[in-house]
């Protein structure tokens, strides 16, 4: 049962040494020499950075952990004396699965958070060290390809600052997303082994869950004549917990991110055959075991159907749940109770076998009947949906599923028959509806559709922006629009955390706009930004502001030179395109944008030069290691970046450069040093996008197309004070069509032509090395669009030159557009997740009782 374990007289010698969280230098450098003497066995004579970044890494871990017991004892059950009706007893109830988190690293949020890092940084410095080296040794957590994961990263960041009970669960991959290296001007792919030293982390050997794959499934009937399905004769690998706390801001709530580790099930390990000599065979159970969580699959948008990553979806979908169950077990409640007490968000479809898990829990393990269990499922469930692109959509062969998870096979069909005979009572018509909506595809061999399990297994499905939302509603959900009516598909546009993107990225500027709003209350509310825009023309506060964003492009270029070996002029427009690599999000169109304005400075005289706005165009981000159009198109820009940077002519007016190995941690130092961000996705592709908030929240503006939340920026901000271009997905549809169909042919713009015919004269480098990408345009459909706005883009590009050279007027448009973001929070997506998905409300944590 929930009861402390230290009984009553016992606990005043408990409570006498139970440790305080630190709060003053002193105590802080009590702590953190203490770790490095004792916890790393150093000295004052062997104490190097990474030293003292684990020192007080340590320190601070044991600062959040004792907020973090508080925290889960609150959250768990409520002191007898103040608790009025048993529903006070919460759980964790919301449970955010995600196969993603990408969290970056964590002592500096963790000493901003918990409002020390001036505390301790003053402490190192007595110390001999400077805070900014010892953040910098710190390695990424990197558990997450983009987008996804970093939303999940946000969301937690923002749970905990809104002292929401929730809780994140994810594996411990031993391999993050891998380091990118380029050399000769390829991608090349590193392993990221970061666990090293990860303080962060604590390993829970006792809580600990065994996962059955494979095997049969067999009828029988029990005592009352009832027929169950027993699932046997499996594997057994155990999935291990390791936890993580993750701080709020300004609060003591302080949540908590587990990440399931595998390893083989105890028994597994074959003691005779090592007996005997056989140590291979002895461990290579283990071994198999141990690869389920091994490594994060580093495909950002291809579903590749692999076995091993069927594995993982399903070992981390009932260990969490199990988890879950566990919890609510302990409280006795009926089952009914179940979807009062927890909410589970799906991340994409990724964790979609939660639904036949918890069915199979309900009707094979605690005896529920199939209905009263399917509502129970229903009612737990939201489902969030992140693209519309087709080969990014889920599916996993029948023949597959059967084999590895033989009796969620069975529960999955039976789910199916249900819905579809449900359909066919309503909709008695409509035949082909059946065929279009099963959750069974009819191909060869059989497949299962992820997203539509997802979806009829949720009481609500949302998309990410209000575009996004509205697609899936005319596209890849249309029938079930129809069939559930409109009530259950949302829309909740994505935001990012000001903690980390404006105030860890930026602490200038957060302190700059704290100094005018009297106070750091913004970064808890962030739509009190609007209050700037009453200095937008105060010549101080401009100076200031503008000071800032030179200082922001003087650092990144130092890194620049250190990273790249190139010298770029921080008063050049920096024009910054950092992102994964994908043909939908068009790095092509930028490179060739690029290519276009190198011929035409070559075409001017030296007196025309003159007059030209120098640019600084930059790139980063990480292809798919099998994805070679991606490849291609990073080598492009790597080749151009050459020839280029060593144009004497050309000199300052445009530097090319490509950053390797664009990470969270990088883009703290890249986001807030723009002028122009590009988000050039074809319109209709990019579901919402969060860097372009992140972007225009520290004071850049951004070029881009209609796209994702592109358009609520826009609204957000005004037209006046984005740049927008090309083609809007209505018509997206159409121009596909004419690049085949079109009875005057495929035409292409002069200056598109231009670019073409210089790469294919080897300009570039081996002319071959590219045809692929050309030809994806002149020969294959163009499927991207890239013609169709390549105009509309190079002439919003000459707008954003002839806007920067007037820097007061540009100074006027960013100071505005960041007033202006206040929307884009994911404090504000958190609570309408709460309100209109979840029901769940903050736990607020109480005052210290020790
Ligand atoms: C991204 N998806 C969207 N997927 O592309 C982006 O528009 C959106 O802003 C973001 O989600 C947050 O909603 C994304 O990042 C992945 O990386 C998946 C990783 C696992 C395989 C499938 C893609």
């Amino acid at each position: 049962s929930v009861e402390a374990s230290i009984p009553e007289p016992q606990r005043a010698a408990w409570k006498k040494f139970s440790k305080k969280e630190f709060s003053t230098k002193d105590e802080f450098q009590a702590e953190t020499v203490q770790h490095i003497e004792t916890t790393l066995a150093r000295s004052l004579f062997n104490c190097d950075e990474a030293a003292a970044y684990s020192g007080t890494a340590l320190a601070f871990r044991d600062r959040l952990v004792i907020a973090w017991n508080k925290t889960q004892q609150n959250q768990t059950f409520a002191d007898p004396k103040q608790k009025v009706h048993e529903s006070d007893v919460k759980l964790n109830k919301v449970a955010d699965l995600s196969l993603e988190f990408l969290m970056g690293r964590a002592l500096d949020n963790a000493m901003l958070n918990t409002g020390m890092k001036d505390i301790a940084a003053d402490g190192v410095s007595d110390l001999g060290f400077r805070m900014e080296d010892i953040i910098s040794q710190e390695r990424d957590a990197a558990l997450g390809n983009g987008g996804l994961g970093r939303l999940a990263a946000c969301f937690l960041d923002s749970l905990a600052s809104l002292n929401y009970p929730a809780w994140g669960y994810a594996l411990r991959y031993r391999y993050g997303i891998f380091k990118q290296e380029i050399i000769d001007g390829y991608q090349v792919e590193i392993p990221d082994y970061w666990l090293d030293f990860n303080p962060w982390e604590f390993p829970r050997h006792d809580v600990t869950v065994d996962i059955q794959f494979y095997g049969n499934v067999r009828k029988e009937t029990d005592e009352s004549g009832k027929q169950v399905s027993v699932w046997e004769n499996g594997e057994i690998v155990t999935a291990v917990a390791y936890d993580a706390p993750i701080p709020g801001y300004g609060t003591k709530t302080t949540n908590n991110l587990r990440l399931w580790s595998s390893k083989a099930a105890q028994g597994e390990f074959d003691f005779t055959k090592f007996n005997s000599g056989e140590y291979e065979a002895s461990v290579a159970d283990q071994q198999r075991a141990e690869t389920i969580s091994a490594v994060l699959y580093p495909n950002d948008s291809l579903e590749r159907g692999k076995e091993l990553r069927l594995k993982q979806q399903y070992f981390w979908c009932a260990a969490s749940l199990f988890d879950i169950v566990r919890r609510f077990k302990k409280s006795k409640k009926a089952w009914t109770e179940f979807p009062n007490q927890v909410a589970i968000q799906l991340n994409d479809t990724h964790p979609t076998l939660a639904i036949p898990e918890l069915q199979r829990i309900l009707i094979d393990q605690e005896g529920l009947e199939w209905d009263e269990a399917w509502s129970i499922v229903q009612q737990t469930f939201g489902y969030t949906n992140h693209t519309v692109l087709p080969e990014a959509l889920e599916k996993w062969s029948v023949p597959l599923i059967q084999h590895l998870l033989p009796r969620h096979l069975q529960i999955i069909y039976d789910i199916n028959l249900h819905f579809l005979q449900f359909v066919e009572r309503n909709f008695p018509k409509d035949r082909d509806m059946l065929g279009r909506v099963s959750i069974i595809e009819e191909s060869q061999p059989k497949m299962v559709r992820m997203a539509y399990l997802a979806v009829i297994g949720s009481h609500k499905v949302n998309g990410v922006a209000e575009l996004h939302s509205d697609l899936i509603k005319t596209t890849i959900f249309k029938d079930f629009v129809r069939i559930y009516g409109p009530d259950k598909f949302t829309n909740v546009t994505n935001g990012i955390t000001p903690r980390r993107w404006l105030h860890q990225a930026n602490p200038r500027l957060s302190q700059l706009i704290a100094s005018k709003l009297g106070g750091y209350e913004f970064l808890k509310d962030l739509t009190l930004l609007h209050k700037l825009e009453a200095y937008v023309d105060d010549k101080e506060f401009r100076k200031e502001f503008q000071a800032i964003k030179h200082a922001n492009k003087v650092r990144l270029a130092e890194y620049i030179k250190t990273a790249n070996k190139v010298t770029v002029n921080p008063s050049s427009l920096f024009d910054i395109q950092v992102k994964r690599i994908h043909e939908y999000k068009r790095q092509q169109l930028n490179i060739f944008g690029v290519i276009h304005r190198y011929l035409e400075l070559k075409d001017m005289s030296a007196e025309e030069r003159k007059k030209v706005q120098p640019r600084v165009s930059i790139f980063g981000g990480k292809a798919a290691p099998g994805y070679w159009m991606a490849k291609t198109i990073i080598h492009l820009v790597n080749q151009v970046a050459q020839v280029i940077n060593n144009d004497a002519e050309i000199g300052d007016l445009l530097k090319v450069v490509f950053l390797e190995d664009y990470n969270v941690s990088k883009a703290e130092i890249i986001i807030p040093a723009s002028d122009i961000s590009e988000h050039i996705s074809t319109a209709g592709t990019e579901a919402s996008g969060t860097s372009n908030m992140k972007f225009v929240l520290n004071g850049g503006l951004v070029i881009g197309t209609c796209d994702g939340a592109n358009i609520e920026i826009t609204r957000e901000v005004g037209e006046d004070n984005i740049f927008l271009f090309g083609n809007l997905s209505e018509d997206v549809e159409d121009l596909r069509h004419a690049h085949f169909y079109s009875a005057d042919g495929f035409r292409l713009d002069p200056a598109l032509q231009r670019v073409f015919d210089t790469i294919k004269s080897g300009t570039f480098g081996d002319a071959n090395s590219f045809s692929a990408l050309i030809n994806s345009i002149l020969e294959h459909g163009d499927y991207y669009l890239v013609s169709d706005d390549f105009k509309s883009y190079v002439d919003t590009q000459k707008l954003i030159d002839e806007a920067y050279g007037n820097q007061e007027e540009w100074l006027t448009k960013t100071i505005t557009s960041v007033s202006r973001m206040g929307f884009f929070s994911s404090d504000r997506c958190i609570e309408e997740y709460a309100e209109a998905i979840w029901n769940v409300e903050p736990v607020l944590p109480k005052e210290d009782t020790a």
